[in-house]
């Protein structure tokens, strides 16, 4: 893909099919690169790829800046390996002024998955975002599940609406905490703990073990006033010490066995039903949005820059321009 050397999509498709992670790579570079040529040749390889033999378990992670999200995912990806199954991690991070930093970061702080040709780790910049989710990461989980990998991490900064996007592509949710200090829940908002399947207290070690637990406790009973966003599986809170690898068996225990009960229950179809849904609308309304962007030009900038300058609200705005755009009848 480098240079102006077209796109070879057969041989692309081909390593993917075949499970070579340097294709799978290439595969998501492409899918992600705003290139209108690479565009077409991403949607052709997209369309060409046999669908995955077997279901994936995707599972979305996100918690603050620090609060251990590599650690843990390192300790987990190594619990996963173990069970015999490749594991594949999609690491997005919605702040372009962060990004070196985090993707420095997971590199020095999952060597040793890294390391292991049985895990996939592929840290994307921030990009185009759906609230802090790369908006192409959907195609990259699609890409990983059709080079076989059936154990797939999405994980994310939690920015308040990454959350939401990444939860709205992934089976489980996972909300990485810390304790804190006095108020344990301060600063997590109750939509965010509502999408939650499982609240992870880390840290519980060292001095922190004291608060780590009394941050459980307050996050159970947290829980148990809630509305359970899938009937008859409440959330659940587990402590864990990621750097110790602490309670990291509990962890995948509590993600099987929720997973499990969700496709038998039937609510993981459904689930899936609505998301799948809810990407084809996402899609139409930014490639409408980018078409707008384009159609518009010169007269779109103007009224842009009116709504900057406090001279036209921007409601009125988007109805001139869909105005426009729809030869008025909008
Ligand atoms: N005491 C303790 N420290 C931990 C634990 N897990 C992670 N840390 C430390 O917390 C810091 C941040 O860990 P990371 O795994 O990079 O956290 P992150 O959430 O990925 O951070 P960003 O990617 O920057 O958002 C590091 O200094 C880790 O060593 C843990 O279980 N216990
Ligand atoms: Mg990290």
């Amino acid at each position: 893909m480098t240079g102006e050397r077209p796109v070879d999509v057969a041989a692309l498709v081909a390593g993917i099919t075949h499970r070579d992670r340097r294709a799978l790579a290439q595969a998501i570079t492409l899918v992600e690169s705003t290139r209108p040529d690479h565009r077409r040749a991403a949607e052709q390889l997209l369309a060409e790829l046999p669908s995955p033999s077997s279901d994936a378990l995707r599972i979305g992670i996100s918690g603050a800046p620090g609060v251990g999200k590599s650690t843990l995912i390192e300790a987990l990806g190594k619990v996963i390996i173990a069970t015999g199954e490749r594991v594949a991690v999609l690491a997005v991070d919605p702040s372009s002024a962060r990004s070196g930093g985090s993707i420095l970061g997971d590199k020095t702080r999952m060597v040793d998955l890294a390391r292991d040709d049985r895990a996939f780790i592929r840290p994307s910049p921030a990009g185009e975002t759906l609230g802090g989710v790369a908006r192409r990461t959907r195609e990259a989980l699609h890409l990983c599940e059709a080079a076989g990998f059936r154990r797939i991490i999405v994980e994310t900064v939690g920015v308040g609406q990454s959350e939401t996007a990444v939860s709205g592509m992934t089976d489980l949710f996972v909300l990485l905490v810390a304790p804190g200090g006095g108020d344990q829940l301060q600063g997590i908002k109750r939509g965010i703990m509502e999408l939650a399947d499982l609240v992870v207290v880390n840290k519980c070690d060292g001095e922190l073990v004291a608060k780590a637990r009394q941050a459980v406790a307050e996050y159970r009973s947290a829980i148990g006033l809630m509305i359970p966003r899938h009937a008859g599986l409440p959330a659940e809170a587990i402590p864990v010490s990621a750097i110790e690898g602490v309670g990291m068996q509990q962890l995948w225990g509590a993600i099987v066995t929720r997973w499990t009960a969700l496709a038998s229950s039937g609510e993981l179809a459904r689930l899936r039903t609505a998301q799948a849904r809810q990407w084809m609308w996402d899609e139409v309304a930014q490639g409408l949005r980018d078409h707008a962007q384009l159609a518009t030009g010169d007269r779109g900038r103007e009224l842009a820059q009116q709504v900057a300058d406090g001279r036209l609200l921007p409601h009125l705005a988007a109805a001139q321009i869909l105005a426009d755009l729809l030869g008025g009848t909008g």
